[in-house]
C-alpha cells in the first residue's frame, strides 16, 4: 500500500497530532561558523564530504511504486556541490551542542500559541502534561494493526529527545557512530549553519542519491531492496509488529554499515529520513518552476491531505520502511513533515557549494 506523512496526519489521534506541531520559542542560542577543513583529494572536498558533480537530473518516479507527487518526471540542471558522506552522527551533533549550548525543539516546552497556527482554529488547549517536552517514539505493536493509522505505533513520549532517542530511560552510550535522531528541521538547520554548511535542496538530495545512475529505482540500481546482499537498513518482516532483522538491525544502524553509492555516499537509502531545505508541495513537479536549474523548491508548502500544515521535505526512508508500507528507500520517494517534528527515525546530512 502507499503511505506517507499525509496519511500519517490524516489519521492521527488528537494527542499524537499535537506532537507533530511542537511549537518553537525564540531563545535559540546564536550560532557561529566554523572554518572548513579541506583535503587535497576528492576534488578538494571538505573532510567527511564527497564531491557531487554537475549534470542533468531526471527527477521523479522510476517504477509503479511511485506516488502521484513523484510525477511528472522532469529535468533539472544541477551544479556541483559537496555532500556529507554519512548522516550526521550523535558524536557530531554533540560537538555542536557542546560548542553552542543549543537546545533542540524536543527539549523545549511546547508553545501552544505557536502550535495553534498549524491546527484547526477551534482546537481546545490540552492539559499541560501534553505540552511537556518530548517526542514521538516508534513502538512495535503486539499484533497486526491497520497501516492507515500511524498512531498505532508512534507513541508520544515525554522526555524523548536526541539525547534520549527512545525515551528518558535510553541514552547514547556506545552510539557515537549512529545517526542523530529526534531532530526537528530547525535543529538540522542550526547545526548546518554552525558547521558552515546547509541542508540539501530536494533536487540535490535526489541527484546525489542516484549516484550517477540514470532512472534507477535505488542508489545501487534496480535490484529489489529485498533481494541479494543487504543494501540498506530498512524493515524486513511484518510491519509494525514482527521485525525479522535480516539486515542485522531492528533500529538505527551505525553509519557506513552498508555499501556506499557510486558517489561514496552511505545510507542514502534507509537508516534515517533526512531533512531537505525545500517546502513540501504535493503538486510541485507539475509546475514550471520545478524545471528550473538548481531549483530551491516551492515558495510555500501544500499538502491536500493536511491543509493546515506547512511541511518540509524528508528523503530516503528509514529503518521502518518496507514495500508494504512506504518504500521510502527509493531515489524518488518524497515525504513531508512539519518542521517542528522530531521522530526517532528522522535525522539529516548537510551539503556545501563546490568551489
Ligand atoms: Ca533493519
Ligand atoms: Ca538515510
Amino acid at each position: 500500500m502507499t503511505s506517507s506523512l499525509q496519511k500519517f496526519i490524516k489519521h492521527l489521534s488528537f494527542l499524537t497530532l499535537l506532537t507533530l506541531f511542537i511549537g518553537c520559542n525564540n531563545d535559540t542560542p546564536k550560532t557561529e561558523i566554523k572554518s572548513p577543513n579541506f583535503t587535497t583529494e576528492n576534488k578538494n572536498a571538505p573532510i567527511g564530504m564527497k564531491y557531487i558533480p554537475a549534470g542533468n537530473l531526471q527527477m521523479g518516479g522510476d517504477n509503479d511504486q511511485a506516488d502521484k507527487n513523484e510525477y511528472p518526471k522532469h529535468g533539472v540542471e544541477m551544479s556541483a556541490f559537496y555532500m556529507d558522506e554519512t548522516e550526521v552522527t550523535n558524536a557530531q551533533f554533540a560537538e555542536f551542542v557542546e560548542a553552542t549550548n543549543y537546545i533542540t525543539v524536543a527539549e523545549r516546552p511546547i508553545d501552544w500559541e505557536e502550535m495553534l497556527k498549524s491546527l484547526p482554529p477551534d482546537t481546545p488547549k490540552p492539559d499541560d502534561i501534553v505540552l511537556a517536552p518530548g517526542a514521538l517514539v516508534f513502538t512495535p505493536t503486539p499484533q497486526p494493526v491497520s497501516l492507515d493509522n500511524p498512531a498505532n505505533w508512534w507513541v508520544w513520549t515525554v522526555g524523548a529527545s536526541w539525547k534520549h532517542p527512545e525515551g528518558p530511560n535510553t541514552g547514547l552510550d556506545g552510539k557515537d557512530n549512529l545517526p542523530v535522531v529526534q531532530i526537528a528541521w530547525e535543529d538540522a538547520k542550526a547545526y548546518a549553519d554552525w558547521a558552515g554548511k546547509r541542508l540539501p535542496t530536494e533536487a540535490e538530495w535526489e541527484w546525489a542519491a542516484r549516484g550517477g545512475k540514470e532512472n534507477m529505482i535505488y542508489p545501487w540500481g534496480n535490484e529489489s531492496v529485498n533481494e541479494g546482499e543487504a543494501k540498506a537498513n530498512f524493515y524486513q518482516g511484518l510491519f509494525p509488529y514482527k521485525n525479522d532483522e535480516k539486515d542485522g538491525f531492528a533500529g538505527v544502524a551505525p553509519v557506513k554499515s552498508f555499501p556506499p553509492n557510486d558517489y561514496g555516499l552511505y545510507d542514502m537509502s534507509g537508516n534515517v529520513w533526512e531533512w531537505c531545505s525545500d517546502w513540501f508541495d504535493f503538486e510541485y513537479y507539475s509546475k514550471e518552476t520545478a524545471k528550473k536549474a538548481n531549483t530551491i523548491g516551492p515558495e510555500r508548502a501544500f499538502n491536500p491531505y493536511a491543509p493546515y500544515q506547512q511541511e518540509k521535505i524528508v528523503r530516503g526512508g528509514s529503518f521502518l520502511c518496507n514495500d508494504d508500507y512506504c518504500s521510502g528507500y527509493r531515489n524518488a520517494r518524497r515525504m513531508g513533515s512539519t518542521p517542528d517534528t522530531g521522530l526517532n527515525h528522522t535525522g539529516f546530512r548537510c551539503v556545501r557549494d563546490a568551489e
